[in-house]
């Protein structure tokens, strides 16, 4: 392939046997065969590779760790791979500035250990945590169970570099919570799956590591007594910093083939709450909860150490590939409603008649509403399912996706469904920022 003879500072492969592994991802989509797969190893790279994408006329795909959940960084036509897991950089924290620099390629798992060993905390904790890349979780604005308090991936991004379509790479944003000198443009990047420009690095804001944990598991034998208690939580005062649930036919499924620890799973339905404020084990703060719970509080059970703690949220880890394993053809959605609407939610999906099971972030209202037939399904059948379960979710003040992103496997849906305005808004962004449209052609918009 000419267009990459001699490319400095990176790796290419285009050996097609080799470019299989970047045609997915954990969506349930498969890409085109990328035309090659580009490891840049500095900005030289990524210089040369928008001039010649520009002037040969194809297209660049930014790949993290190939953890997304929406086909974001999946081959689309005549287009190259950028992976940037060799993307040099190091770690670097800052305990007087409260936050953390790191290139694109860090591991999340490491960016969490660096601050972790100098007691400080990065909240962002998606599924794929362990696996997942820095740049993959600040392209597609990842969430996970902290969001419920901590917010997403977006909220702890101070700075940004990013590489634009003049082929170099800017600083956007400052070390410090307050920069205010006109509009955030580093927030425009953040979740924008790679359309505007890519994120090589970013300096992210960190808080003191809680040191303390109230993990507690709540059985219910009827599984809507769950779907106020988001709210009602809240609305007393009490912020949990995760608060996960399984429906009655995942907690069966999980009890009945999962591993050991999720056979002894207790009640017909389960909500996992977690607290991690300072004083939050102390009998006033549990009995206060307790009060709260009322009856409901009768099957509690509190973990009583680490371990115990660490076996609860295993199972919770593990959910989405059990699932996914038992079940190789599902399709996982991550609907929002907003935590006073959960319940309304729940009564719209069954008047659907929706064939779906779910499990998620009860506490923020992100829905991971699972079709298991969807591989047994016709089609079109599945479509309107989906489409129905989008516009159930949108008339009720939510939204299609809450932290996995469009990609390519919601964007039919994210343009029938938005405001018109808001997507010929994001259009003349797109043509402004890159106006050859090199930069992930074909997702989102
Ligand atoms: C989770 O919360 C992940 O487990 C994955 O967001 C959910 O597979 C899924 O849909
Ligand atoms: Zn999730």
């Amino acid at each position: 392939m000419d267009a990459f003879k001699g490319l400095p500072e990176a790796k290419v492969i285009w050996d097609p046997s080799e470019l299989e592994p970047f045609r997915v991802d954990e969506s349930h989509l498969r890409g085109v065969q990328p035309l090659a797969v580009v490891k840049p190893h500095g900005p030289r790279a990524l210089r040369e590779l928008v001039h010649r994408a520009k002037t040969e006329g194809f297209g660049l795909v930014p790949r993290g760790a190939g953890t997304g959940k929406a086909g974001g960084c999946l081959p689309t036509e005549r287009t190259v791979v950028v992976d940037f897991s060799e993307w040099p950089g190091d770690i670097q924290v800052s305990p007087q500035d409260l936050c953390l620099r790191a290139p694109a390629s860090a591991p999340l798992r490491e960016v969490k250990g660096s601050a972790e060993a100098l007691g400080l905390f990065y909240p962002p904790d998606p599924n794929s945590w362990e696996s997942c890349a820095l740049g993959g979780t600040l392209a597609t604005n990842a969430g996970g169970p902290n969001a419920c308090k901590y917010g997403m991936t977006r909220h702890w991004v101070l700075a940004l570099d990013a590489l634009l379509e003049d082929g170099e790479i800017h600083t956007f944003g400052i070390s410090s919570v307050k920069a205010n000198a006109g509009p955030a443009l580093g927030q425009l990047l953040i979740g924008s799956e790679g359309i505007f420009g890519f994120i090589v690095g970013a300096t992210l804001r960190l808080t003191p590591m809680p040191r303390e944990f109230a993990t507690l598991l709540l059985p219910v034998k009827r599984w809507e007594d769950l779907l106020d208690l988001p709210g009602l939580l809240c609305g007393a005062g009490y912020l949990p910093s995760a608060f996960e649930f399984f429906d009655p036919a995942v907690l069966a499924e999980l009890r009945a083939h999962g591993p050991e620890a999720a056979r002894r799973l207790p009640g017909e339905a389960l909500a996992i709450l977690e607290f991690d404020e300072r004083g939050c084990t102390s009998e006033p703060f549990l009995e206060g909860l307790l009060d709260l719970l009322g009856p409901l509080a009768d099957g509690l059970e509190i973990a009583s150490d680490a371990r115990q703690r660490q076996g609860i949220w295993a199972v919770r880890r593990l959910t989405s590939a059990f699932l996914k394993e038992r079940h190789p053809k599902k399709i996982s959605e991550d609907i929002v409603v907003p935590r006073s609407r959960l319940r309304d939610f729940f009564l719209g999906l069954d008047r659907l008649g929706c064939p779906a099971v779910s499990y998620g972030h009860l506490g923020d209202g992100n829905l991971h509403v699972n079709l298991l037939a969807a591989g047994e399904t016709d089609p079109v059948v599945l479509e309107h399912q989906l489409m129905d379960l989008f516009r159930l979710a949108i008339s009720l003040g939510g939204t299609l996706s809450g932290e996995h992103g469009i990609g390519l496997a919601k964007r039919d849906a994210f343009l029938a469904l938005s405001d018109p305005a808001q997507i010929q808004a994001l259009r003349a962004l797109k043509r402004a920022l890159d106006p050859q449209n090199i930069f992930n052609p074909g997702k989102v918009i």
